[in-house]
């Protein structure tokens, strides 16, 4: 497997699918509101401004579907998610985040695979704001997990001491998401 770009069981296309539960949540810019809370010693919520105000990092990273699709090369652009731990100080024994998504969705994720250089709150992929279809005004962006990590249309960000777990993960998708080992779904 060393030096492979693509992981096993994967067709890569060129077209950027859209695959969600069927509801695209309504964006209002002056209604939106990014909540960051749970076990933290500072709980903000955001405006669509304030966000745009957190300081933006380019990211050019690989997207791999469970369902066997992956895209090339997608130029991502927002905030480094190791910028939200600076403005909230999660307490000590904070352990996962969960992230919760305008159409019901959730996903959650181990804090410390959240602190790559690589995970993103995008804000717009390929130079252009993010379309609604992929999860504008913002969406999480983890490469180095499935796609059904890199929850669109987020709204709150939770710190848990606790797993909880997300939609595709209580419906049998696995927890870890590895796509180089091919850790589809849960044993
Ligand atoms: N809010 C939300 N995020 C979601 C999903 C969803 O249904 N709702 N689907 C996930 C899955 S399974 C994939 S593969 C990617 C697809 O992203 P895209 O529609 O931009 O291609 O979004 C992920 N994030
Ligand atoms: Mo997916």
């Amino acid at each position: 497997m060393t030096g492979e770009r693509v992981p096993p069981g994967q067709k890569v296309i060129e077209r950027f699918p859209r695959l969600d539960l069927g509801i695209i949540p309504k964006f209002d810019e002056n209604k939106w509101r990014l909540r960051i809370e749970g076990s933290v010693e500072n709980p903000v919520v955001l405006t669509y401004k304030e966000v745009l105000e957190l300081g933006q990092t380019t990211v050019v990273s690989d997207f791999h579907c469970v369902t066997g699709w992956s895209r090339l090369d997608n130029k991502w652009e927002g905030i480094l998610f190791k910028t939200i731990i600076t403005l909230v100080h999660p307490k000590q024994d904070v352990k996962y985040v969960t992230v919760l998504s305008g159409d019901g969705y959730s996903t959650s994720l181990p804090l410390s695979e959240l602190m790559g250089e690589d995970v993103l709150l995008a804000l717009s992929l390929d130079g252009k704001s993010l379309t609604a279809e992929h999860g504008g005004p913002l969406r999480l962006i983890v490469p180095q997990k499935y796609g059904y990590k890199s929850a669109k249309w987020v709204q709150m960000i939770k710190f848990t001491v606790q797993k909880e777990l997300g939609y595709w993960e209580e419906r049998g998708y696995s927890d870890t998401a590895d796509p180089w080992t091919e850790d589809r779904y849960s044993r």
